[in-house]
């Protein structure tokens, strides 16, 4: 079996989760997801107060080399066990999911295309985009429900590394997808991706 490495990137709120886990919902346990996300460093020897202050928005954030590990793995027909990431804690948790290897697999997060081993191991490369407004209104509904923040944080994380670094990495690698779609809550791109990806895990090779 051959799989597709589909990969997902866009700025945050942008939509690219929702977008993914639609995906995910309709292919259930026929395709695989990973989150780069869950791939954040390990930082336990680093206060929390130290943790929360933080720049997440770095390519250097991440732990990439265990992603590039465990794509090989999942390309060459062997399970693993990825990582979790608690965003409330600033700290990957003591779980992992095991995810096993699949037909298509998609690999979403902010910064999946700034690293050229992990770029160029995608055969689809998209790039969800979104005007900066929504994604931050979305961003501080999200982190406030969700990832147990305050709006005062939120908005100085904001200002202080997500802007910024947006424009430094995540902006640059629009040009470098194949396709970029407008907002993870396009209708038609869903639909689009769908159909595609029925014929993926249909074809024979
Ligand atoms: P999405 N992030 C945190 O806020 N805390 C962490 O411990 C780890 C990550 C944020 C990160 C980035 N930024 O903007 C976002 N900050 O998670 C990426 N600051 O996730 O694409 O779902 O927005
Ligand atoms: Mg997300």
């Amino acid at each position: 079996m051959k799989s597709v490495l589909i990969g997902i990137a866009g700025g945050t709120g942008s939509g690219k989760s929702t977008f993914t886990n639609r995906l995910k919902e309709a292919f259930c346990d026929d395709i695989a997801v990973i989150y780069h996300d869950n791939y954040y460093r390990k930082q336990d020897g680093i206060p929390f107060e130290e943790r929360k202050k933080m720049n997440y928005d770095h390519p250097e954030a991440f732990e990439t080399e265990l992603l590039l590990d465990q794509l090989s793995q999942l390309r060459s027909g062997e399970g693993v066990d990825c990582p979790v990431y608690d965003y409330s804690l600033h700290n990957r948790s003591d779980e992992f999911v095991r995810v096993e290897p699949k037909k298509v697999i998609l690999v979403e997060g902010i910064l999946v295309f700034v690293d050229e081993r992990l770029r160029d191991m995608f055969d689809i490369k998209i790039f969800v985009e979104a005007d900066a407004d929504e994604r931050i209104l979305r961003r501080v509904i999200r982190d406030v429900k969700d990832r147990g923040r305050d709006i005062e944080g939120v908005v100085e994380q904001y200002l202080t590394t997500v802007k910024p670094m947006h424009y430094l990495y995540v902006e640059p690698t629009k040009p470098l997808a194949d396709v970029i779609i407008n907002s993870g809550m396009n209708e038609v791109a869903f639909q689009l991706m769908k159909t595609n990806i029925e014929k993926m895990l249909a074809s024979e090779s």
